[in-house]
C-alpha cells in the first residue's frame, strides 16, 4: 500500500466528494482565407487528431461556420487557444479560435 494510506486518509477521500472541474470547449471559427491544409495541420498538432478526423472537423467548420476542436479544463483550453492564435498569426492567417464554457 502507498505511504499515508491509513484509515483516516481513506475516509477523508471518501468524504471529500470532489466535484469535477468545469470544462471548456475550444471552438474554431470559419473564415474565407485560412487554407484548409493549415487548419488540418493545426487540428493534428495541437488537438491530437489523426488526419482523417482533422479533415472531418475542418470541413464541419468550413460548412457550419464553427466546430469543436476539443474539451478541456480552463487552463488547458486557454493555452490551446493561445497556441493556435499564435501559430495562425505567425503564418499570416486570420484563423480564430475561442474558448467557451461547456453547458
Ligand atoms: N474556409 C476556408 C477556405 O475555404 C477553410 C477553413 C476551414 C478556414 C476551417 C477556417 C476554418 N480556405
Amino acid at each position: 500500500a502507498p505511504p499515508q494510506e491509513d484509515a483516516t486518509v481513506v475516509a477523508e477521500r471518501r468524504m471529500q466528494k470532489l466535484s469535477p472541474p468545469p470544462m471548456y470547449q475550444v471552438v474554431m471559427l470559419n473564415d474565407d482565407f485560412t487554407p484548409m491544409e493549415f487548419v488540418i495541420a493545426v487540428l493534428q498538432e495541437f488537438f491530437g487528431k489523426n488526419r482523417e478526423l482533422a479533415t472531418q472537423i475542418m470541413l464541419k467548420i468550413h460548412l457550419d461556420g464553427r466546430g469543436v476542436c476539443g474539451v478541456y479544463t480552463r487552463d488547458i483550453a486557454n493555452t490551446k487557444v493561445a497556441l493556435v492564435m499564435d501559430a495562425a498569426a505567425q503564418a499570416g492567417h486570420p484563423l480564430q479560435c475561442i474558448c467557451e464554457p461547456l453547458a
